[in-house]
């Protein structure tokens, strides 16, 4: 090895070891992980307890920080409100004090595109939503439609298991990523297996009102839904409690977003997640090591262990029959293998 080789591969493996330590400080100095100072705002929209998406943004993030000892996060919890939500994130970005403020939902860019206006310097990591080219704005959102079409197929699948009847999707509320993108992927899902089950979609209204959700579950199971796929936040556990109580109607919930298994065995017959908790540890981290791509939108789906459904709980083997969970495996195995490709449009 000649003298310049010989250095190039020092200084190439001196870089691996002092990046590993810490980001690089804009005059190229290195900063290790025990300097890291940075005080970072988690902006939940809601609250957090009750809605899977938001549970996993607090713990990402707080284990991310947690590796770093000077690191602070503080919680704040937005509310139901969502008129009051602008307001709140102008506040935070007012203060001065945060050099990161994290946040989930697909309203969040534009309300944090907004606050850039006044406040360019504060920067944004924003999960679950989309947002390219603004320089402050860092976005990650997963393939949705891949998430529905596994609740989709798994739902006329049990249909068909019964002997027929129709397959229900209770929302939160209505927006354009659950139109345009999950109820969709959640009826093109089912149309893979019997194209003449029919999707009814209902709207709760808000994030956290159990007993409406009870009321319009309770409807729904009686004219003849079987199962019920629940993206409400709060409220889901009065679908769970609709089903609970008509034993004899067979109904059955699907779980979006997290594990929701032990919820209510067996009346749960399905987990679709997505690794939210995964991602704000990751993006957070990016953060902390001065590497997150702000002005960027990332997409991520089934193929990058972003979104994916639990197979190997137990609870699940008890839920539901073998002959259901062979063909959701079969089909689950086609979108992991990229055999089936679905885009994040249908
Ligand atoms: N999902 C929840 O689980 N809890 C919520 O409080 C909640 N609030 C939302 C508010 C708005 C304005 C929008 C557009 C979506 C909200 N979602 C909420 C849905 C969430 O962003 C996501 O689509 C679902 O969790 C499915 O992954």
């Amino acid at each position: 090895m000649n003298i310049f080789r010989k250095t190039a591969v020092i200084i190439a493996a001196v870089t691996v070891v002092l990046g590993a330590c810490g980001a690089k400080r804009q005059d190229g100095s290195v900063l290790r992980t025990a300097e890291r100072t940075e005080t970072l705002a988690v902006f939940i929209p809601g609250t957090a307890s009750g809605s899977p998406i938001y549970e996993m943004l607090v713990s990402g993030v707080k284990r991310a920080a947690g590796e770093y000892p000077g690191v602070s996060v503080q919680f704040i919890e937005g509310g139901y409100n969502q008129a009051e939500w602008e307001g709140k994130l102008t506040a935070l970005a007012a203060s001065g004090k945060y050099d990161l403020i994290v946040s989930s939902n697909p309203s969040l860019p534009a309300l944090a595109q907004s606050v850039s206006l006044k406040f360019p310097e504060q920067r944004f990591l924003l999960l679950d939503g989309e947002l390219s080219g603004v320089p402050n704005i860092y976005t990650l959102r997963y393939n949705q439609r891949e998430q529905a079409y596994m609740a989709g197929y798994l739902a006329a699948l049990l249909i068909d298991e019964a002997g027929g009847g129709r397959i229900g999707l209770i929302a939160g509320q209505e927006y354009p990523a659950m139109t345009q993108t999950i109820l969709p992927g959640y009826s093109e899902g089912a149309a893979a297996v019997n194209s003449g089950i029919a999707v009814d979609f209902r709207v709760v209204g808000n994030w956290y009102d159990a007993a409406k959700c009870a009321e319009l579950a309770a409807g729904m199971i009686n004219e003849g839904d079987r199962v019920l796929l629940c993206i409400a936040g709060g409220a889901n556990e009065g679908a769970v409690q609709a089903a609970a109580e008509s034993p004899s109607s067979g109904a059955r919930i699907i779980w979006f977003d997290t594990n929701g298994y032990a919820v209510r065995p067996p009346y749960i017959a399905g987990s679709c997640v997505i690794f939210q908790d995964k991602a704000a540890y990751n993006t957070t981290k990016l953060f902390l090591e001065g590497t997150l791509p702000f002005g960027t939108a990332e997409l991520v789906g089934v193929r990058d262990g972003y979104v994916d459904f639990i197979e190997d709980d137990p609870l699940y083997t008890a839920a539901v029959s073998a002959g259901v969970r062979e063909k959701q495996h079969e089909m689950l195995e086609r979108l992991r293998s990229g055999s089936l490709i679905l885009g994040e449009k249908p």
